[in-house]
Parts: C-alpha cells; structure tokens; sequence
C-alpha cells in the first residue's frame, strides 16, 4: 500500500515536471526578492514552479510565477507569508495541475496571508485551483491562514482528494474570493466534509463584481459553516446578482452576517426577490437567519429574508435563503410619521 502511495506521489511530481522547478535555497527564512535564495539565481519567473520546502519566506514584492509548491518533500514545513499590501502574488498555472500547499508525507505546507493579495490564476484566464493537500495521511498537512487585510482570490479551494489528509483553512480576517467553488474541503473523511470560514469575508467573484454562482461542494458534498464570517452578496438586476449552490448542508446560526450591496445604476423594485443562497439541502433547523447588512440608503426594516423549501427532499429541509425587498409603502411611512409628531406634539402640550 505504502508502495502504491509513494509510485502515486512520485506520478504527481511528473506531472508538474513540464515546469521548470525553482527551489528555495535561503536557509530557514528570508525574503522572496533576493535572488542568491533560489536555486536559479532569479525570482521564480512565470513559467516556473516555485518549490519551498522547510523555510518561512517571505514575499517582500509583488510576484507573477507559474505554480506554487509548499513542501514537496518529506519533513518538510513551509510557509510563505505575505505581509505586505503592496505584494500580489500571482500564480499563474500552466496546465490542470493545481497550487498545492503540501505534496509529501509528512510535510506541513502553509499559506499565511495577513495582506497584499495572492491570486491563482491558470493560463486560459480564469483562475486557478488552490489544492491543500495532494497526499494520503494527516501527517500531511496544507493550510491557509487568511487574516487582516489579506485577499485570496481563487477559482477553486479544495482540501484535496485524499479522505484522510488534515488540511485546515484559518479565518480570522481579510476577503476570501472564490469564483467557482469550495469543494471537498475540512477534516472529515468520506463523503461529506466541512468548511469553516470562520471571521473572514466571502465573497462571491469579488468585491463590487457580480461573479457566476458559485458553488460549495459541487462535485463533492461539503458542508458549509459561516461560522461569524461575512457573506458579502452584489446584485446588479433582479436576475443578475452573486449566488452560492451548494451540495452539503449550510450552518448560518453561529453570528453570519449577509451584507447586500446594489451595483451602481440599480434600483429594485417593490418585491424584488434574489435566491442568495441555495444549498443542496439546509437542515431547516441549522441554517439560521444571517444578520443583514443592507445597501447604503436602504433601511434593514424594508428587507426581509427567508429560508423556502423550494426542492422537496425526505426531511422537508429549507434549501433557498431568499432575500425580498419589502419597502414599507410611502403612505404609511408618513402615517406613522404624522402619528408620532401628534403625538409629540401632545405631550409638549
Ligand atoms: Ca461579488
Ligand atoms: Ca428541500
């Protein structure tokens, strides 16, 4: 079986042969600018794999490269950390083969990004998949650190399609942005598996941009935990705006907040509806009422949101939050307006 294990990880390291592997060489830590740490004598170029392996590095400027290799070798532990607002790496891969954070058993890779932005990008102009983990045992380990004013911008983040690897997605902050999907992800084997965003920002195709729907656990089930996160939702039209599907389960009840931007040039109409998101099937009972944060100019009052048992399922579960502007009719606002000034009025008499 072990055998069988290392012939797969040495297959996997085949197929990311077609680049060419630049190696970090800086000793325990130093910074991604200086030429003399890595085994080329140049910063990873474009079509290049950036390999490092038992290092903290630190990326001091912005960066485009092909692939991004964090322990590619047994006992190891890497970390590249991006601190910086002004760095953006860019990892721009050239084939389906994905970023991974840690190939090798055991080895620890780990993403740490407190700012500036890193964005996995493939050559036919999406973006790229952000694979924790490639290998079989929870010695293996990939993890992302997302905080502060951190961005990840991402295509696809996945756990990797190994049951047993631990791999860990850390949110205490910064803007999670992912395209397409959340898939395959948490500490759980078999067929179901969790992701926890905890304080972090999701948004869907980005800030200020409405992305195509994207999906947690489409081709595998995840269960989706908002923990305190932010869901942050644009909508430009009544039928153009952010989406999450799901297959697994979503949990919304831990202190989620659903903030809701209009694009410019946008204004709904009375019982405008946006189906925000659409689980496979929510438990009823754990997908909770996010708090909602609504546009500029619009009070929380003139909103409502609801879960609908749209698609029938055994257990009768919830599966669509539905988000229904509302506006109190204009009339009645100056009714109950006119009311309250009587009545001030009365008092001061
Ligand atoms: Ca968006
Ligand atoms: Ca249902």
């Amino acid at each position: 079986m072990k055998r069988v294990g290392l012939v797969l990880v040495a297959l996997l390291m085949l197929g990311t042969a077609s680049n060419a592997s630049n190696t970090w060489v800086g000793g325990a830590s130093g910074d991604w600018s200086n030429p003399a740490n890595w085994s080329t004598a140049t910063q990873p170029s474009s079509s290049e794999t950036a390999v490092i392996n038992n290092a903290v590095v630190t990326a001091d400027v912005p960066a485009a490269f092909g692939q991004l290799i964090l322990s590619n070798v047994a006992n190891s532990n890497a970390t590249l950390l991006v601190n910086n607002p002004s760095v953006t790496l860019v990892i721009a891969k050239s084939s389906t083969e994905d970023v991974s954070g840690a190939y090798a058993d055991p080895a620890i890779g780990t993403l740490d990004l407190r700012a500036g932005s890193v964005r996995v990008y493939n050559t036919s102009g999406t973006n790229g998949e952000y694979r924790l983990s490639h290998s079989y045992t929870a010695t293996c380990q990939g993890t992302i650190k997302l905080s502060g004013v951190g961005i990840l911008d991402l295509d696809v983040l996945s756990k990797g399609d190994k049951a047993a690897v631990n791999s860990t997605f850390v949110g205490t902050g910064g803007t999670l942005i992912i395209r397409n999907q959340i898939n395959k992800f948490g500490l759980v084997s078999g067929g179901y598996s969790g992701f926890h965003l905890g304080s972090s920002l999701l948004a869907p195709g980005g800030i200020g941009t409405v992305g195509a729907q994207i999906g947690v656990g489409l081709s595998q089930n995840t269960d989706f935990f908002a923990d305190t996160g932010t869901l942050e939702f644009d909508i430009a039209s009544a039928t153009s705006y952010d989406q999450i599907k799901g297959r697994g389960t979503c949990d919304l009840t831990d202190g989620a907040a659903l903030s809701v931007q209009f694009l410019a040039g946008y204004t709904p109409a009375a019982q405008a509806s946006w189906d925000l998101w659409v689980p496979y099937d929510a438990n009823s009972s754990g997908a909770g009422i996010p708090t909602l944060r609504v546009p500029t100019g619009y009070n929380a009052g003139d909103f409502s949101l609801a879960w609908l048992d749209m698609v029938s399922d055994p257990n009768g579960w919830a599966d669509t939050l539905r988000l229904t502007y509302v506006p109190e009719p204009a009339a009645l606002v100056m009714l109950v307006g006119g009311l309250g000034w009587l009545l001030i009025r009365r008092k001061a008499a």
